[in-house]
């Protein structure tokens, strides 16, 4: 059935890879990306959807209430993803204030536009970060969705805001809502702030990669394909009000993943540099998925093995070599502000 379905974010890395999946996998539907185009959105990510006509995009800001008005009321969708956030932690941690108003305000007023103009499904996209972080040596605990809300980051506080927001206009409003929590994705596109793309980029000019205290922290990884196949499956066949967690069972230690990037790389171990730990680090992030696949018949199928190899062979290739660059011109600020005199 023909639908029209609004994504917001949809230039950053996971909207994008979502846009693409639905462009190719529901090829009736209208896709509408909203996105402002932060430091964190390389406009050339979207390039190819830019060609397709069933694809909008909009270069407009989640906070701004007339906009999104008037988006609305013209493209009239069914359905809305929300995507689009302030995402990194690090950044957070520097300056919270945007994370506040982007990832809570703007959430509120794509939740007030829904209301306004009767969407059938407006779905939350959120993290895992909400439930706090797990000790390293209890292996037998997982995130569950009644696991309770704990914060450590003013990015996952903001989350966890957005999250209850959403789910407190299902319950007063009736808004269809549903909110989906995802542990570390990885795959191509991702902006080089985060741990795996930036440590592709270090190796491959020789650069030190900066690992966090002793680079024990444990990350669920999951790739990003597999976690918009999940998105999907919520919205056609989750069920409103309800939250699913979608993990990859894959949990790693950092060191453990610049080691295998290293390797990869045909790189030496020399090139790790322990760093000051990031303050309030959480320890351990692992998922249970298995609402998500019981009920949507969910389940992550790309192997680490085998995601890992495709993502670094993206970021080697002409396309990924280009667009790499042209995000690490952009963030030079960042790196220089995060990383010296960090040792
Ligand atoms: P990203 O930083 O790559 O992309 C975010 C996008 O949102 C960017 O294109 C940016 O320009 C856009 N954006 C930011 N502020 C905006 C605003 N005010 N108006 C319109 N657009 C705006 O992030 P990502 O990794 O693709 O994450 C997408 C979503 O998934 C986020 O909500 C994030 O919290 C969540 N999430 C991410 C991960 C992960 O591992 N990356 C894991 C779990 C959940
Ligand atoms: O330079 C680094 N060195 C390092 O050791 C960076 C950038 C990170 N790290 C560590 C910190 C974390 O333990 O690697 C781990 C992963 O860090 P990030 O890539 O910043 O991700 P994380 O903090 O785990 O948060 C991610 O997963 C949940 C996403 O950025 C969030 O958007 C998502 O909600």
């Amino acid at each position: 059935m023909k639908k029209t379905i609004l994504v917001t974010g949809g230039t950053g890395f996971i909207g994008n890879c979502f846009c693409k999946l639905l462009l190719q996998e529901r090829p009736e539907w209208k896709v509408i990306n909203i996105d402002v185009c932060t430091y964190a959105a390389n406009p050339h990510t979207i390039d190819e959807e830019l060609k397709n006509p069933n694809y909008v995009f909009y270069k407009e800001d989640i906070r701004d209430r007339k906009k999104m008005d008037e988006i609305f009321a013209k493209e009239r969708p069914n359905i809305v993803v929300n995507f689009a956030a302030e995402s990194h932690v690090d950044r957070s941690i520097k300056n919270p204030t945007i994370f506040l108003e982007t990832n809570i305000l703007g959430t509120a007023v794509l939740m007030d536009c829904s209301r306004k103009y009767g969407v059938e499904r407006y779905h939350q996209v959120g993290t895992d970060e909400v439930y706090g972080d797990l000790p390293l040596d209890r292996k037998d605990l997982f995130f569950t969705e009644s696991t309770p809300i704990h914060t450590s980051s003013p990015y996952s506080t903001s989350k966890a805001s957005a999250d209850l927001l959403a789910l407190a206009y299902h319950r007063t409003y009736g808004l269809p809502v549903t909110v989906s929590r995802c542990s570390n994705n990885y795959g191509p596109y991702q902006f080089p702030e985060k741990l795996i793309p930036l440590m592709i980029a270090k190796a491959t000019n020789n650069e030190k990669l900066p690992v966090y205290g002793q680079g024990l922290n444990v990350r669920d990884w999951l790739y990003v394909e597999d976690h918009c196949r999940g998105i999907l499956a919520v919205l056609e066949k989750g069920k409103v009000g309800e939250v699913y967690n979608l993990g990859g069972h894959n949990e790693k230690a950092n060191i453990d993943i610049v080691k295998i990037i290293l390797k990869e790389l045909g790189k030496g171990e020399e090139l790790i540099s322990y760093v000051a730990d990031r303050h309030g680090h959480d320890q351990r992030y692992a998922i249970d998925p298995h609402k998500a696949n019981v009920e949507l018949d969910w389940d992550p199928i790309t192997r680490f093995e085998v995601g890992i190899k495709k993502t670094i062979a993206w970021y080697q290739s002409d396309l990924g070599k280009k667009w790499l660059a042209e995000c690490i011109e952009s963030e030079q600020e960042w790196l220089k502000a995060n990383y010296e005199n960090r040792d």
